[in-house]
């Protein structure tokens, strides 16, 4: 199986460019953003101002270029690690910064957005997300679900559930695992005896691709694919993205302990970011003033998030329980009332 690829590490095409250059500027920009707020995610973990952050740098193509495939209803179901992929989809920075300060204002998506919040539990979110597809297809609307996850994610039950369950229903989803190569210091060799885990995508009946995940345009395009045949009906789609996260796990975690010295090195030189600014480079559309321009914009977008986030009024302990049911649950109003006694 060979890798879906369209743009080289330097910057120049091997197969069709799927977008206009205004489109991979615009796209380029949505990158740089992303990882503007996984820096500053990261330092304010360690300024006390975050709890723990799992970062994505190096994962940037994967959600951008993703997400760029969809139409602005459609869903997308993620994980911890998926922020700019759900910011690209409508769901604000400073419901993200919320949501990793531990505030429960951080989970609601505002009306419309059809974003969910992001799943802590690893691969419980990808039902969700055949359900949503199901339900739209069953009001007899053409919106799609996306579900980002890991390659751990795919040793869960719950990810052969929901792949078994689109299989056999044709529901619209698109199944986009991100193998960034670890499920923490699990390395993606002891995680299935599966050569690809593209491969996988055949016990359940659907498409199965491995792409470039450092690729945007390789990404896009796939994902294009996939959802063209998800809205006309045709069913769900697996695509594996060959990726890597650049820094740990999450922000608790020494990724030096268990990666071999120079891997991120080496995938330093398959930026998804650098290789971009290559091709638009090689075309003539970029320019250092651009760069900085789109740079500081982007700076102004966090920073003004976290002002937003961080001026809200602290929400009290006990309103997690105001926002898990409609009506509380007789074992909620105890604890509730365990909280108040203790606290
Ligand atoms: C059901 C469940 N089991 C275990 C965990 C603990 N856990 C959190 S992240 C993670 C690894 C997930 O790896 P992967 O799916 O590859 O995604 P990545 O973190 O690499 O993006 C584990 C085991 C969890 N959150 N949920």
């Amino acid at each position: 199986m060979e890798p879906v690829r369209i743009l080289s590490p330097d910057g120049s095409l091997v197969g069709d460019a799927p977008f206009d250059l205004e489109e991979a500027r615009r796209l380029f920009a949505a990158m740089v953003t992303g990882r503007t707020y996984d820096h500053k995610a990261t330092a304010m973990q360690k300024q006390g101002r975050l709890a723990t952050y799992a970062p994505f740098e190096g994962q940037e193509a994967c959600q951008i270029g993703s997400v760029a495939a969809l139409r602005p209803d459609d869903w997308l179901v993620g994980t911890y690690r998926d922020a700019a992929a759900m910011w690209f989809q409508g769901y604000p920075w400073q419901n993200l910064f919320l949501g990793r300060m531990g505030d429960e204002r951080g989970g609601e998506a505002p009306a419309g957005v059809n974003v969910t919040p992001p799943s802590i539990t690893v691969g419980g979110h990808m039902i969700h997300a055949v359900g949503l597809g199901w339900a739209e297809r069953l009001q007899g609307r053409d919106r799609v679900a996306l579900t980002l996850f890991g390659d751990g994610a795919t040793s869960e039950g719950d990810f052969h559930e929901a792949m078994n369950f689109a299989g056999v229903y044709a529901t619209p989803t698109i199944f986009l695992c991100q193998n960034n190569g670890f499920a923490i210091s699990m390395p993606r060799d002891r995680q299935t005896a599966a050569e690809h885990l593209a491969d996988k995508a055949i016990g359940y009946g659907m498409p199965g691709i491995q792409v470039d995940g450092n690729d945007l345009m390789a990404i896009y395009s796939v994902t294009r694919d996939a959802v063209a045949r998800a809205r006309t009906g045709e069913g769900p789609t697996f695509i594996e993205a060959l990726t890597f996260r650049i820094g740990p796990h999450t922000t608790t975690d020494d990724a030096g302990r268990y990666r071999e010295d120079g891997e991120v090195e080496e995938w330093r030189t398959r930026d998804p970011i650098d290789r971009v600014r290559a091709y638009l480079r090689l075309n003539d559309a970029w320019d250092e003033a651009w760069e900085q321009e789109t740079a500081d914009a982007a700076g102004d977008e966090i920073e003004a998030a976290v002002a937003a986030a961080e001026a809200l009024e602290p929400f009290g302990p006990t309103a997690m329980f105001d926002r898990m049911y409609a009506e509380p649950t007789s074992a909620m109003d105890r604890q509730r009332g365990m909280l108040r006694r203790d606290g």
